[in-house]
């Protein structure tokens, strides 16, 4: 069908059989292969994993401010305190941002926002158990890896102390955020002041050996290579190998508006595919890839489930403001369910709304 190389058929071949690709044909199939090919492999290992099926969930974020204590290059939303358009959402307000979903159907909380200087890890303990009082029904995945690291040293904790005080508080997974590129001399040059690739890596690793699963992320298309890509990618397999306590994987694209980065541009659709399907292909021991729709855009991100993603994220509810401040698509990012499984159909696929473990949730109204 494809007129390959010898050594191209031989890796479609291999992951055909379903076998691991090492980092060299990895780097192969990155420059060299047809975009439609990367397609139909990547599919062929979604579709071993989870058939003809394509998940969402109903959540919305809390972003309790946007105030951080480092200044990373590629961000958009981050705001010194003080400034005019920094918010630092006080206890009653976040609570109800809450109260406003509590009968919404809404199964998961996803909190993510600046490294606040002053909020502790205390504070935050208790954020999440009044959050649960409000709504038990609903899973609370919390804070970046680079967030709960400052927090837990503020409290003068080891990682794995803290992390077990936030469980027993209710904090049940934790999202993919702030690993960036773990390659050293890129990570430096976009994010000098935040945690290494190891401290991102230790509090997953820690966060799965006491049972709270985690996600992981890169985000891709600024100055980094397709050699920093894989290497990313690499390190996020060993670690899975070792804990499997990682869900899913999502690939963020670097969008381009109001940061100071953005000379650089933003890199094509066609190389937002071939990240999604290498991620699929490489990420053998992932369950999931998500297209994260807010950040791709809906249209990209439904293309994305032809490249290997089985997962649109959630219903978001306009709770986000990331990506809009970054210049995406979508300035105020709400899907319905309805809207959510029309997508997936007509990419071909079957919805199945999900909770935060991927158990499917028992089907409601919209
Ligand atoms: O770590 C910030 C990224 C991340 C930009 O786990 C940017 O389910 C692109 O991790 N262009 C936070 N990306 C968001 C995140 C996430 C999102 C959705 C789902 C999950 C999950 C996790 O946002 C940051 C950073 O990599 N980011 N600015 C930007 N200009």
């Amino acid at each position: 069908m494809f007129d390959l190389t010898d050594p191209l058929k031989g890796i479609a071949a291999e992951i055909d059989a379903g076998r691991r690709i090492t980092p060299d044909e990895a780097l192969a199939l990155a420059e060299q292969a047809p975009l439609a090919l990367l397609g139909l492999l990547a599919v062929r290992v979604k579709e071993r994993k989870s058939g003809k099926e394509v998940y969402y969930n109903r959540n919305f974020h809390i972003e309790p401010t946007n105030v951080c204590v480092f200044n990373c290059r590629f961000c958009s939303y981050r705001r010194p305190a003080g400034s005019p358009e920094a918010w630092d959402y006080d206890e009653r307000e976040i609570l109800s941002q809450v109260e406003a979903h509590r009968d919404s159907g809404a199964t998961e909380v996803h909190i993510v926002g600046g490294v606040h200087p002053r909020n502790d890890l205390y504070y935050y303990a208790d954020l999440i158990r009044k959050i649960k009082r409000i709504m038990p029904q609903a899973s609370v995945k919390a804070f970046t890896a680079i967030e709960l690291a400052y927090m837990i040293r503020q409290a003068g904790l080891a990682p794995r102390d803290g992390l077990l005080l936030l469980k027993q508080s209710g904090m049940e997974a934790i999202p993919g955020g702030g690993a960036e590129i773990f390659a050293e001399p890129v990570r430096s040059r976009i994010c000098p002041e935040k945690g290494t690739a190891d401290e991102w890596l230790s509090m997953h690793r820690e966060a799965h050996r006491i049972g709270i699963p985690t996600n992981a992320t890169i985000l891709y298309g600024h100055i980094e290579s397709w050699e920093d890509r894989i290497d990313h990618l690499d390190r996020l397999r060993s670690l899975q190998d070792e804990t499997g306590g990682f869900n899913a994987f999502i690939p963020l694209k670097y969008r381009s508006r109001n940061n100071s980065m953005s000379g650089i541009g933003e890199v094509s659709v066609v190389e937002d595919m071939r990240m999604t399907a290498l991620a699929r292909i490489y990420l053998d021991n992932f369950p999931h890839i998500k297209a994260y729709w807010p950040m791709f855009g809906k249209t990209t991100a439904q293309i994305a489930l032809a490249f290997g993603a089985d997962d649109m994220d959630g219903t978001i509810d306009d709770s986000t403001k990331i990506y809009s401040m970054a210049g995406a698509e979508d300035q105020s990012p709400t899907m319905t369910t309805a809207e959510m499984e029309r997508t997936i159909r007509s990419a071909g696929y079957e919805p199945v709304e999900r909770d935060t473990f991927y158990r499917p949730v028992r089907k409601t109204t919209d």
